[in-house]
C-alpha cells in the first residue's frame, strides 16, 4: 500500500534530515513538505532529494489554513494512507527571549491549525515533534521521564508545551491518533549556525571567539540527528496513539567540555573560549530517560558521540559554501543583536 507523509518544517535542520532518511529507508513513501522558509528554512538542505519522484514541496505557513489545505490537497492527490510528522516551529531559545510572539503564533496557533486540518482529512497517525525543554530544568541528578510534570522556563519551551497540550487535547477529546516525542539536543548536518554546536564549529574554523554563556557548566544530553530521525520513524510506524515518547542519547556534557572537544578536534586554541553574559533563565541541566521508547519500540541510538562528532565537524568543513550562504543576510542581523560585535 502506498503511504503519503505530510512533513512540516522539512526545510529546517531535523526536518531535512528526516526527509533524507525517508528517501533512504522508505523509498516507496511519498513526501509532501510544507515549509514557510523562515530564516531557518533552507531549500538547499533538500537538494539531495528534491528531484526524486514522490517528493513535493509546498511553500506555506502552518498558521494559514489555506496554506495547510493546499498541502493536504497535494498529499491527497498522491494517494494512499496519510500521516503527518510535525517539525515546523520557531526553535531557538535566545530568539524567544528577544521576542516571544512569533513562538506563540507558529508553535501554538500553527499546531492547532494543523491538528484541525489533520482531523478533517482523517490522518491515520500524527507525530508531534516536541522537546525535553518542556520539562524545565534538572539539578545535578535525575532524569526526565514521560511522567515528569511540565515546567517550561523559556517562551520557546512554554510555546512547545502549549502545543503538546493541544495535541493531548485532540487525542482526549476527538480520539485523534497522535503521539508526542520529546527529544534532547540534536547535532549533525544542516543545523542552523545560531545553535551552539554549529556556531562554535563555524567560529573556531575562522579563529573567531566562541561565546560561552555564564560559567559554561550547563549540561545538555547530545543526540546525533539521524538517531532522532530513526526514533521518530519508529514512533510514526509503531508508536501507540496518545503516548509520549522521550528520546535521548545518554550523552550528557557540560558546554565547556563540548567546546574543548570541538577545539581539540579542529586543532584550535582554548584561548578562543570567551565567557559572555548568561542566557536569562538558562536551564541548568537536561537529561533524558529514554527507556520507554527502547522497551516499547526497540529504538536505540546507533551513533556514538566519539564517531558522530568528528563526522559532523567534517561535514561542516566539506560544506563551507553552505555555511557561508546561511551565515549571510538575516542571520548576520540577528547575530549582531545577540552578541553585539563579539
Ligand atoms: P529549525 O529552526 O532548524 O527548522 C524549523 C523549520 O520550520 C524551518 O524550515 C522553518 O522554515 C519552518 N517553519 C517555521 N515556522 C513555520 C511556519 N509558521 N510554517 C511552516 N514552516 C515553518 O528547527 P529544528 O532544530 O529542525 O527543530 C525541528 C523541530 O524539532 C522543532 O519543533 C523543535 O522544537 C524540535 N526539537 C529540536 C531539537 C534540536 O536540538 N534542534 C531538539 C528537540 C526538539
Ligand atoms: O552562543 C551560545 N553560547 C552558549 O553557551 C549559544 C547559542 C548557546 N550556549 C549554550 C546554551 C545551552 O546551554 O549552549 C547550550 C546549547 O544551546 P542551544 O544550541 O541554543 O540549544 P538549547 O537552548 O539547549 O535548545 C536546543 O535543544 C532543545 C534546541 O535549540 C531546541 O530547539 C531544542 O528543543
Amino acid at each position: 500500500m502506498t503511504h503519503t507523509i505530510l512533513v512540516t518544517g522539512g526545510a529546517g535542520f531535523i526536518g531535512s534530515n528526516f526527509v533524507h532518511m525517508l528517501a533512504e529507508l522508505r523509498p516507496e513513501a511519498r513526501v509532501v513538505n510544507l515549509d514557510a522558509l523562515t530564516y531557518a528554512g533552507n531549500l538547499e538542505n533538500l537538494e539531495p532529494v528534491a528531484k526524486l519522484p514522490g517528493q513535493r514541496f509546498v511553500h506555506g505557513d502552518i498558521t494559514v489554513p489555506e496554506d495547510v489545505e493546499r498541502a493536504f490537497a497535494e498529499a491527497r492527490a498522491l494517494g494512499g494512507a496519510l500521516s503527518v510528522v510535525h517539525f515546523a516551529a520557531e526553535s531557538h531559545v535566545d530568539r524567544s527571549i528577544q521576542s516571544g510572539a512569533p513562538f506563540v503564533t507558529t508553535n501554538v496557533l500553527g499546531t492547532q491549525v494543523l491538528l484541525d486540518a489533520s482531523r478533517r482529512h482523517a490522518v491515520q497517525k500524527f507525530v508531534h515533534v516536541s522537546t525535553d525543554e518542556v520539562y524545565g530544568s534538572l539539578g545535578e541528578t535525575g532524569f526526565f521521564t514521560e511522567e515528569t510534570p511540565l515546567a517550561p522556563n523559556s517562551p520557546y519551551s512554554a510555546s512547545k508545551a502549549g502545543s503538546d497540550l493541544l495535541v493531548r487535547a485532540a487525542v482526549h477529546t476527538h480520539g485523534f491518533q497522535a503521539c508526542i516525542t520529546r527529544c534532547s539536543n540534536n547535532y549533525g548536518p544542516y543545523q542552523f549556525p545560531e545553535k551552539f554546536l554549529p556556531l562554535m564549529i563555524a567560529n573556531a574554523s575562522e579563529g573567531r571567539p566562541i561565546p560561552v554563556y555564564g560559567d559554561g557548566l550547563y549540561v545538555r544530553d547530545w543526540l546525533y540527528v539521524r538517531d532522532h530521525c530513526e526514533a521518530i520513524l519508529a514512533v510514526l510506524e509503531r508508536g501507540r496513539a496518545g503516548e509520549v515518547y522521550n528520546i535521548g542519547g545518554n550523552n550528557e556534557l557540560a558546554n565547556l567540555v563540548l567546546v574543548r572537544q570541538v577545539l581539540a578536534a579542529l586543532g584550535k586554541p582554548e584561548s578562543l573560549i570567551t565567557f559572555v553574559k548568561d542566557r536569562p533563565g538558562h536551564d541548568r541541566r537536561y537529561a533524558i530517560d529514554a527507556s520507554k521508547i527502547r522497551r516499547e519500540l526497540g529504538w536505540t541510538p546507533r551513533f556514538t558521540f566519539a564517531e558522530a562528532l568528528p563526522e559532523t565537524i567534517r561535514w561542516y568543513a566539506q560544506h563551507a559554501g553552505w555555511l557561508q550562504r546561511v551565515r549571510s543576510g538575516a542571520y548576520r542581523d540577528y547575530y549582531a543583536r545577540q552578541y553585539g560585535s563579539a
